[in-house]
């Protein structure tokens, strides 16, 4: 289903821009009293115009290749663990919820109703990770806990009533 919206997309997005290319390239040209400046400005803005496509275009090249969220596709290493976790309206399901500091821990987060959001915190205020947990989805979050501790899992999609109540707790022993 997404990847059909996907193609659509791109197929749309095309059929736009031909049409938009077919009618810069219909568009009549100034004529008339005092056509010289206007040809010189008309030069000017076509010239502006190819420059900004193009500056527009190598700067999502440079910047969207990289995917920014780790722990996807290519970018995603060998993890040492592996925890299944499923958010319910409205607690959380680990598979474990120990590990230890330094280890390469991968959650493979789903949910079994609606989006829940898997946050994971140090102390009170410092989100350590985080990704969407979402029906019919499996979204890998790849964590390295360095420092011993409990991480508080919370939820950061309002999910319903009690979504207050979605708190677990992921303990992190000192490495071996
Ligand atoms: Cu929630």
């Amino acid at each position: 289903m997404q990847n059909l919206a996907w193609a659509l997309s791109l197929i749309l997005m095309a059929v736009v821009a031909a049409v938009f290319l077919w009618v810069v390239k219909g568009a009549s040209r100034p004529g008339g009293d005092g056509g010289a400046i206007a040809r010189t400005a008309f030069q000017w803005r076509d010239r502006l115009f190819w420059l900004v496509i193009a500056a527009g275009a190598a700067i999502s090249f440079a910047t969207l290749r990289e995917w920014p969220i780790a722990g996807h596709a290519a970018t995603a290493a060998k993890p040492d663990v592996v925890i299944r976790a499923t958010g319910h309206q409205f607690r959380w399901q680990l598979e474990r919820d120990t590990v230890r500091a330094g280890q390469l821990v991968e959650f493979e987060l789903t949910s079994a109703d609606v989006n829940h959001g898997f946050a994971i915190y140090k102390d009170k205020n410092t989100l350590v990770a985080q990704t969407q947990a979402m029906p019919g989805y499996v979204n890998k979050l790849q964590v390295r806990f360095t420092e011993p501790g409990d991480y508080e899992v919370l939820c950061l999609e309002y999910c319903g009533i009690a979504h207050h109540n979605m708190r677990a707790v992921i303990k992190v022993r000192a490495g071996s």
